[in-house]
């Protein structure tokens, strides 16, 4: 009872000598399980205390799962997307916790009377947290603290607890039994709420070190060419349809991003190299004291199937990609503008398409009247109305290089999908959905052309004949149409299909193609029931 001074493996010694046979060689199955997923915590929440301070994208947790999307097979991004749209990422980190969890779990099972081959199992992956942040592109090597002290903790903290858990074992032999388990408890519920707290305390000073206070520090950005107003009939919204502008919390997102990258203004800079006759630097001041232009223009994923919902409209504000690159002086032979964000991801626009003066390609620093908001980009993203965003609209974007298509694969070339990807004439009905009442019903939705227009939309019902939909007043080639149209519905159960022509007169197909590799074409139909 008073041998509190020996060291904890004299005293398992003397133990052992004082009575050979019954000492306990293996820890009961739940306690080595505890062991491992304690471990565990301890590791992935100092990991990210240190990450705060270094990059949050540096804890191990974060990293890990980073590299995991950029290794993703494509299908498997693909049908991420298509499953679970925005709250992939969350489906992706509550995966990975479960992963996580049941290996600690193993590391815990195997090591029930040495801590060696469990430290090894958590050494291995404390290895490949290291290897996921020192791969990570946006992260320096100071940020490789983070998961070396994670590696330690978990390694050490697993010999810690498998050490304190056998001598509580023994004590509970040779002591008195319910103290020892009482401090085992405390022991472990102290490392368990520990973990938490300074988790926790990461998270909490990683959020205060972001890019939001210097987003709102940012103050008034004042267009010299404002976007028109918005007529009150350019949506039907009340027909069902979305509003003309998407707000900026209900804008769709897709990146990479598992952290959102938090550059402050006062650090950003745009570089733009290559094929130009002088590389040029812009500092965050350089680009909002040029005059600012205003552009409604409606944004769309590629991954966006027939009917889906990755689309979105906005007032962009910022400046003419064309006056930045004639400033470089781009070099004949140029094909492709390849950008890069602070997180990796790159896109390749034509160059032909950036440098049209009708084309309105921009660097976008505002976003409906707001600086840009981080999920979006901030301080800075490329716009170019037409195109698909994966190749032209880099958020975070830090780099430009003007370039040959032979000389850069920008991220999602490399992963099977289009070099060129102009947005596809289509059309997505919107209402009704479910039930209606028998008889004239009205279907309501949106139609879209960017850099084209939409000239017509019409609907059918049950295959019969098309009839013309009513538009949305016309703002701009650049941004979506609304329509709306009546049908006579019988009681029963129908189809109503839709399709949309453009201004050059082309009419959407009725084909079906898949988003792979350049976006998905086809008819948007419904199914209603009329009572
Ligand atoms: N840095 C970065 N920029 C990016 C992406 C990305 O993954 N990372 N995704 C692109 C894709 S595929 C699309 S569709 C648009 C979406 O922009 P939004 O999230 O603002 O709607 O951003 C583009 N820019
Ligand atoms: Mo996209």
């Amino acid at each position: 009872m008073l041998r509190t001074d020996h060291a904890n493996n004299e005293r398992v010694n003397t133990s052992l000598s004082e009575a050979p046979v019954t000492a306990p060689s293996r820890l009961p199955a739940g306690l080595a399980a505890l062991t491992g997923v304690l471990a565990l915590a301890a590791a992935l929440a100092t990991g990210h205390l240190v990450a705060a301070f270094v990059g949050i994208g540096a804890s191990p947790y974060l990293a890990v799962g980073n590299a995991a999307i950029d290794l993703a097979p494509a299908w498997l991004k693909d049908f991420a997307v298509s499953a679970f749209g925005t709250g992939d990422k969350a489906v992706l980190l509550v995966g990975m916790a479960v992963v996580l969890v049941v290996l600690a779990i193993v590391a815990g099972l195997i090591s029930r009377t040495r801590p060696l081959p469990g430290q090894w199992f958590v050494g291995v992956f404390g290895i490949l947290g290291i290897i996921a942040v020192y791969t990570r592109p946006n992260l320096g090597q100071v940020a490789l603290i983070a998961p070396v002290v994670s590696l330690f903790a978990g390694v050490l903290g697993f010999r810690a607890l498998h050490n304190a858990a056998m001598n509580a074992l023994l004590d509970e032999r040779f002591e008195d039994a319910p103290r020892s388990a009482g401090r085992r408890r405390i022991l472990f519920t102290g490392v368990a709420v520990g973990a938490g707290l300074v988790g926790g305390l990461g998270q909490w000073i990683g959020s205060g070190r972001d890019a939001e206070g210097s987003r709102s520090a940012v103050g008034p950005l004042v267009p010299a060419r404002p976007a028109p107003p918005i007529p009150a009939d350019a949506d039907f919204a009340k027909l069902g349809t979305p509003t003309f502008l998407t707000a900026n919390a209900d804008f769709y997102r897709v990146d990479t991003a598992l952290v959102l990258p938090q550059i402050r203004a006062e650090d950003w800079s745009l570089r733009i190299h290559g094929m130009v006759d002088r590389e040029i630097t812009y500092t965050y001041a350089d680009i909002r004291n040029r005059p600012l232009v205003e552009r409604i223009v409606t944004l769309c994923c590629v991954s966006n199937p027939v009917g889906g919902p990755y689309i979105s409209t906005a007032t962009f504000l910022g400046v003419d990609l064309a006056g930045l690159l004639g400033e470089a002086g781009v070099r004949p032979g140029a094909e492709q503008l390849y950008s890069t964000s602070v997180d990796g991801f790159t896109a390749g626009t034509p160059i032909p398409t950036v440098l049209d003066p009708d084309r309105g390609a921009m660097l976008v620093i505002g976003m409906n009247g707001e600086p840009l908001p981080v999920e979006h980009g901030f301080p800075a993203r490329l716009v170019v109305p037409g195109l698909y965003g994966y190749v032209s609209a880099t958020k975070w974007v830090t780099d430009l290089e003007v370039t040959t298509w032979d000389a850069r694969r920008p991220y999602w070339l490399e992963r099977g999908w289009a070099q060129r990807a102009p947005i596809k004439t289509q059309s997505r009905i919107d209402a009704p959905h479910g039930a209606v009442p028998a008889g004239r019903v009205r279907l309501a939705g949106i139609a879209w052309a960017q850099h084209t227009g939409i000239a017509r939309v019409e609907v059918r019902l049950d295959g019969g004949p098309w009839r013309p939909a009513t538009l949305s007043a016309d703002v701009t080639d650049d941004a979506w149409r609304m329509w709306w149209a009546e049908v006579d519905a019988a009681p029963g159960g129908h189809q109503a299909s839709v399709r949309a022509t453009d201004r050059s007169g082309y009419l959407q197909t009725d084909e079906f193609a898949d988003v792979v590799p350049d976006g998905a074409t086809g008819w948007h139909t419904i199914t209603f029931t009329a009572r």
